[in-house]
């Protein structure tokens, strides 16, 4: 899968040159792209924002080296995404929809108070959002949204079940897990665990999810009673 960031502050994403990021890079499961807008500046001073028409506190990002960075990248294939808190927001549901686009993902990355409204309605095909909060950039969340969808691509997580099995899939969050030792600091792993019996387990982690789903998230819980 290939993925172009677009941003100012390209060493923001050394972040992703770890763990399972960084083994599914050097796999070439996901090839990553970093380009710095600010090459594009044709400004002598290779400014990239200005100040905002209507006037207003802030900057905003000029539009031609956001454009010439968009074009110098873009392809019949791609797929421009811009994060912002006015985008749709994210879901376990969007990351897969967005993967099986099975298109070059190009995120745009805004910072100071955002970028020229031109850009969203020449370049851009989707905006995003990680939440309802608002941040200094679009780096974070750029990152953010790499890190969910690697999870999608075949072979980056080490068991291709995990992905399936795990939180949202049912809208039930994840049950409890346990690792060694048997027992830490007095308090035991639950015996059924110990007993060998999938069938036995495995119920006591639905009922364990649904459980935990009832009382931390009822909104979920009511989407996994419609939906069963
Ligand atoms: C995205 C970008 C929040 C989000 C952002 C979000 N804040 N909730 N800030 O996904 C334009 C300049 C947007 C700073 C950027």
């Amino acid at each position: 899968m290939n993925i172009t960031i677009l941003t100012i502050f390209p060493e923001m994403f050394d972040a992703l040159n770890h763990s399972i990021l960084k083994r599914a890079q050097d796999n070439n499961l996901i090839n990553i792209k970093i380009v710095n807008i600010r090459d594009f500046s044709k400004d002598t001073n290779k400014r990239c924002d200005d100040y905002s028409f209507g006037g207003g506190a802030g900057m905003i990002m000029t539009p031609q080296p956001l454009f010439d960075a968009i074009n110098s990248v873009k392809t019949k294939n791609s797929y421009v995404i811009y994060m912002s808190p006015k985008g749709k927001t994210l879901t376990q549901c969007k990351v897969e929809k967005i993967f099986n686009l099975k298109k070059d993902l190009i995120i745009v990355c805004g910072h100071y108070e955002g970028i020229d409204e031109r850009i969203i309605d020449l370049c851009v095909d989707e905006e995003i959002s990680i939440g309802d909060y608002v941040l200094t950039g679009g780096e974070l969340p750029a990152m953010i949204l790499i890190d969910c969808i690697s999870r999608f691509i075949p072979n980056v997580l080490g068991n291709s079940l995990t992905t399936m099995e795990e939180s949202f899939n049912e809208n039930l969050l994840e049950y409890p897990q346990y690792t060694r030792p048997r027992n830490f600091n007095g308090k035991e792993v639950p015996e059924i665990l110990l007993s060998g019996n999938h069938k036995e387990i495995a119920k006591w982690r639905l009922d364990k999810s649904i459980e935990i789903t009832k009382t931390r998230r009822p909104d979920l819980y009511e989407k996994y009673l419609n939906k069963k």
